[in-house]
């Protein structure tokens, strides 16, 4: 799948561009580099069937852009990319990856102290020569110090949703090899994580060399670090290593196990089997010499007297207390949700029409959405004013009564994402707002206020009657910048007490609130939603990334509001 690759390539490119001062063609870039990355089917693929006039059609792909595609699969290279390169050879998505550093502060980097890295970047931000560079400043060398150690304590690790239609790929056709019997991955992909330091793979098969053979000559791999027998290690293109271990049958539950973890998990879980006179190892459950349990995890827990738990509850929070794991929650499965209650479409930053996003949501299942384009006060968006909200409502219960003459009980529902103002306020008036079925309410600006400030200033929206859900709740972007300083227990506690709803933004690298206030949301009492954040017909289907995020947090359907029909879910709001 070249996917991945090509979406890298393109956000390169923007970059390029805007730093060249190019106008209006590195958004464009830009947009084609996020479309790609959440497109499930493989570029290569859509070429094949159908041509240069295929790779046009995928919305949001103009002509240039698909004729750059063309030009990848066939001489896997792009030659504008690589003039751009030689033009300004520095590591533009290493120094992009720290918050704060635009196109603009690239270039000046590069032209006045010559840095085209991150490790130069780093060695003159700490010799403190970045503060006497004109235009850049002592303000910008803070910024990029505190960037820079932000970004160390998460590199390395790539955001699974943009990059499970790739992992998926590659099991699907390992499953498909001659001799393959068994094929699932392990490790933090089958525990569904935000992020993923590598790929794990298992497989039974009657034939391992020749899986071997195969997964070692992927068109994926940049490198092969080992071909063994029951184990190969390559390097991915998109960044991280992949390990393939082929598994004897008798022994591919307890390998599962041990694999799936995570560390704490099996460490806890190793320590229960031998106190009750067991062995544990990724063979299997053994008393002395003999093998008591390992083709199935399912028998191996229930050997050590537990029940089976989903994958991604295995942290060693509570689901290895005997007593706890007796009445496991009954998480919110991944057919459960009914609706999406973030929506963006054309009117403000999204890629399509109000009736294409909502005929794509049908179309994955859903039965309502709800339209939350972004408010005036983002204006880079072109945001909505008053005027413009009432005539979208319009517009919607147009639609609204087009599904009905077809015949079709899809409901779009009217609401926006209105920005907090400083002062907690929020950008429409309460009049206009008392109109819609939803209201979210989201911080877009002034991340670094105290945190006692930004607290109050959300509890502030939080009290306001007609602010149905507070979005994304802490602001952080995954591999980017982390949340905002606040105190989200205090959020929990005014969201419980004025009935608001906390969002579970599933866009993959938001996925904001994360999983442990999740947990402690439910445990108050607090209800949540799940939405896709969607920008684009595709996004869809990251609302499977915001359920993972629930069910770490132990979320049942019912703490969920959209897996209620639209009617029961707008009771619910207050
Ligand atoms: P990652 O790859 O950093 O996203 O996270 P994991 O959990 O996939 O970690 P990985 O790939 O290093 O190892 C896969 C599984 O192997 C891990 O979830 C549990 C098991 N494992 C790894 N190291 C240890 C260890 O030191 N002790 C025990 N008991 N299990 C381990
Ligand atoms: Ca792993
Ligand atoms: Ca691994
Ligand atoms: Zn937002």
């Amino acid at each position: 799948m070249i996917n991945q690759e090509l979406s890298k390539i393109f956000k390169e490119i923007s970059v390029f561009l805007e730093i060249k001062g190019v106008a209006f063609k590195p958004q464009a870039f830009e947009k084609a580099a996020y479309i790609i990355e959440s497109l499930q089917e493989d570029l290569k693929d859509i070429y094949k069937s159908g041509g240069l006039k295929a790779l046009e059609d995928i919305p949001g792909i103009g002509k240039g852009i698909a004729e750059r595609i063309e030009e990848y699969i066939k001489t896997h290279r792009i030659k504008d990319y690589n003039l751009l390169r030689k033009e300004l050879p520095v590591d533009i998505e290493g120094l992009r990856s720290v918050e704060g550093i635009g196109p603009k502060t690239i270039l000046h980097l590069y032209k006045k102290l010559g840095i085209k890295n991150l490790e130069q970047l780093e060695k003159f931000a700490r010799a403190g020569k970045i503060r006497n560079i004109e235009g850049l400043g002592l303000k910008t060398e803070e910024k990029i110090i505190k960037g820079l150690e932000f970004l160390k304590g998460s590199s390395g690790r790539l955001i699974l949703g943009f990059n499970m239609p790739l992992f998926r790929t590659i099991l699907e056709r390992l499953k498909k090899i001659e001799g393959v019997k068994n094929a699932e991955f392990a490790g933090s992909v089958r525990r569904m994580q935000e992020t993923v330091g590598d790929l794990d793979i298992l497989v039974t098969s009657t034939k391992p060399s020749k899986v071997m053979d195969f997964f070692v000559s992927m068109p994926e791999i940049q490198a092969v670090h080992e071909r063994g027998k029951t184990r190969s290690s390559v390097r991915l293109k998109v960044g991280i290593d992949a390990d393939l271990r082929v598994i004897s049958p008798e022994s591919y539950g307890a390998a599962l196990q041990y694999f799936t973890g995570d560390k704490y998990h099996n460490i806890q879980l190793r320590e229960i089997a031998i106190k009750q006179g067991y062995k544990l190892n990724e063979y299997g459950l053994y008393r002395g010499q003999k093998l008591m349990a390992g083709k199935s995890e399912d028998e191996i827990y229930k050997k050590l007297g537990f029940k089976l738990m989903p994958p991604e509850i295995r942290t060693n929070h509570g689901e290895l207390d005997f007593e706890l794991n007796k009445k496991l929650p009954d998480l919110i499965g991944y057919g459960d949700l009914r609706g999406d209650l973030q929506v963006q479409t054309d009117w403000t930053d999204g890629e399509h029409s109000i009736k294409e996003m909502a005929e794509a949501a049908k179309e994955r299942g859903l039965e309502y959405i709800c339209i939350t384009d972004h408010t005036k006060s983002l204006a880079m968006t072109g945001g909505s004013d008053e005027k413009k909200l009432l005539k979208q409502m319009a517009e919607i219960d147009k639609i609204n009564s087009e599904f009905r003459i077809l015949n079709s009980k899809f409901k779009i529902l009217k609401g926006a994402e209105v920005n907090i103002m400083k002062d907690g306020t929020l950008d429409i008036d309460d009049e206009t707002l008392a109109k819609l079925d939803v209201v979210g309410a989201a911080v877009h600006s002034l991340f670094n206020l105290s945190e006692e400030e930004q607290t109050k200033r959300i509890i502030k929206a939080i009290e306001n009657p007609n602010v149905d859900i507070i979005f994304h709740p802490t602001g952080r972007i995954i591999n980017r910048r982390p949340a905002y300083p606040v105190n989200v227990e205090e959020l929990l506690n005014a969201a419980k007490r004025t009935k608001t709803v906390m969002e579970i933004d599933a866009f993959p690298d938001r996925l904001d609130l994360k999983d442990e206030y999740v947990r402690k949301g439910i445990e108050m009492g607090v209800k949540f939603s799940i939405d896709s954040d969607a920008h684009h017909i595709s996004h869809f289907q990251y609302l499977e990334y915001g359920i993972a995020q629930a069910r770490r947090g132990w979320a049942e359907a019912k703490d969920i509001i959209n897996t209620r029909s639209w009617q029961e879910m707008l009771k619910l709001l207050k």
